[in-house]
């Protein structure tokens, strides 16, 4: 029996199409997960579509609105996507309830962060002092700057020396963290890259896409992967 991850897809605001880079199906396929993706339906009928899979990945795309943390938006502040902050603050928020394993990567980092009161850098490189390259202008497959894996249970295992290089490609960051989040990992001019919520079986968020190392055979990529997709095996044996 596999694990059903139901992944997250993004709209596009001026075509109506959805939008999921094919690299996150790929690495929970390589891992032994069977991936499902999942359209924008209304905040009342999520726990329906939740009782259909496993575990979330919660994917990249769209900065978030900042009204979720109450401050007006700053002009660093890319496009926003009300019907899609909606659906996944809302998946968040169940998902947490059910203690369902989740990995968020980027965007999706960033609305658990939101979600479980913290608040972002609108633009990261407006806003924080003396930054890193955050918006890598490479491909997602090559590393653009450290991070140092500063606490939590999920990724100290899997990076022995407590550092890694990781693909950069986003606006906003975390800037605070809300009561009982763990901050996972830090990038050199201090911006949050990673957050656990420890008391739970397995809720992680990446800054960075270890998706796209995954698929091409990094070790501890996969390794987050693969111990997400045993926590929603461990999950389904518990629920169905
Ligand atoms: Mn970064």
């Amino acid at each position: 029996m596999k694990p059903i991850i139901g992944v997250t897809a993004q709209t596009q605001d001026n075509l109506y199409d959805y939008k999921l880079q094919p690299v996150y199906i790929s690495a929970i396929l390589q891992e032994g997960g069977i991936p499902v993706v999942l359209p924008i339906v209304p905040p009342e009928e999520v726990g329906e579509v939740l009782d259909l899979v496993d575990g979330i990945v919660m994917t990249g795309g769209w900065d978030i609105d900042p009204d979720y943390y109450g401050e007006e938006p700053h002009p660093g502040t890319g496009r926003l996507n009300f019907e899609m902050d909606e659906f996944d603050s809302t998946v968040v928020k169940q998902v947490i309830a059910r203690d369902m394993p989740f990995f968020g990567t980027c965007r999706g980092m960033q609305m658990l962060n939101v979600v479980t009161g913290g608040t972002l850098y609108q633009s990261v490189l407006d806003q924080l002092d003396n930054p890193v390259k955050h918006k890598q202008e490479h491909g997602r497959k090559f590393p653009v700057h450290h991070v140092e894996i500063t606490g939590g249970k999920l990724l100290k295992p899997l990076f022995e020396n407590g550092r890694t290089r990781v693909n950069s490609s986003h606006n906003q960051g975390a800037k605070t963290v809300g009561e009982g989040v763990t901050i996972a990992a830090k990038a050199p001019d201090g911006l949050i890259e990673a957050i656990e919520l420890e008391d739970k079986r397995f809720i992680l968020g990446t800054q960075w896409h270890p998706e796209n190392f995954a698929v091409n055979g990094h070790g501890p990529s996969r390794e987050i992967f693969s111990s997400f997709i045993h926590a929603a095996l461990d999950y389904r044996e518990e629920h169905r």
